[in-house]
């Protein structure tokens, strides 16, 4: 498959580096989350330049879909980068409270400072960024639960912004920084609609297929087979797979033939939720 660029820049996003760029003034410890299954491709290049001066915890979210040995490399990258690097599912409260001590940990050299000047250390100040649909609600929800503390407005420094009190140590700021997907080639904005990252209008279902059968039937065939109760034969095109799908869920048209489209749709949904395989579609150099 040929892979052309794409050149996409969407008018919104200027104006979200600078709502993003504002209120990171007032934060300590930025949380970056990105989805485990694709670490790169998830994460917005423009955030790496707002975001290279301040602490930084990147949350890799949703790893009950990936791969924990495929995904090592990517920790130790960003590890390298200056990040604390954190592989959760967000829905389980002992990830969430690791959150919590990465965030303690970064912001250790600022509530140092007040304990040198004599001085009662504030509340650490965070802030979830990151692209649409990676887990940045559910972290600030879950993170909020967890304290018995209601929503408090605290004036910023240039505007009111509101603040939820996680607990004594750690103040969260309650809306989200959202900037989108920022690719340059196609590779990238495939594996962000394989995900459910971004919407697909400049991608087709059968690019998004091409791709997740040559990739599943090179690397992860045993898997394949598993799931749909197959044989070997049914991997030697995607048409063949999708008919032994249709076969095997009893996808039928009307006039009983198999209905490989829904099979298709099917194949991508279940990959997307993770049924198939559980891996990492990004690779590092
Ligand atoms: N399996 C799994 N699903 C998760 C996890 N974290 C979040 N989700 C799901 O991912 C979807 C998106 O989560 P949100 O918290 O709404 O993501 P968001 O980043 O706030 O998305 P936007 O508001 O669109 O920017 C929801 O269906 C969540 O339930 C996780 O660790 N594992
Ligand atoms: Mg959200």
């Amino acid at each position: 498959m040929q892979q052309k660029g794409i050149h996409w820049f969407p008018g919104h996003m200027q104006k979200a580096i600078r709502q993003i760029e504002e209120r990171i003034k007032l934060i300590d410890v930025v949380v970056e989350v990105v989805d485990s299954r694709c670490p790169l491709s998830s994460k917005n290049q423009y955030l790496e330049k707002i975001t290279q001066n301040k602490k930084r915890v990147i949350v890799f979210s949703k790893k009950d879909l990936t791969s924990l040995e495929e995904i090592k490399p990517f920790e130790e990258y960003y590890l390298k980068n200056g990040y604390y690097p954190l592989v959760c599912d967000l829905n389980n409260q002992n990830d969430i409270s690791k959150i919590k001590k990465a965030i303690a940990i970064q912001g250790k050299d600022i509530t140092d400072k007040y304990i040198r000047r004599g001085m009662k250390p504030q509340p650490l100040r965070a802030m979830i960024i990151g692209i649409p649909n990676v887990g940045k609600s559910t972290l600030i929800n879950r993170l909020s639960k967890s304290s018995s503390m209601s929503v408090a407005n605290t004036p910023g420094h240039t505007r009111s912004q509101q603040w939820i009190k996680v607990d004594k140590t750690l103040e969260l700021l309650d809306t989200p920084g959202i900037l989108p997907p920022s690719y340059e080639d196609k590779i990238t904005a495939i594996h962000l609609a394989l995900i459910g990252a971004m919407k697909i209008e400049n991608i087709s279902e059968s690019e998004l297929s091409d791709y997740l059968f040559s990739l599943l039937k090179k690397k992860y065939s045993s898997f394949l087979i598993e799931r749909y109760s197959l044989n070997e034969d049914s991997l030697v095109s995607k048409e063949a797979l999708f008919e032994g799908i249709a076969k095997r869920r009893g996808l039928l048209l009307p006039q009983n033939e198999l209905d490989t489209s829904k099979a298709e749709l099917l194949f991508l949904k279940e990959f997307k939720e993770g049924l198939i395989v559980k891996l990492v579609l990004d690779t590092l150099c």
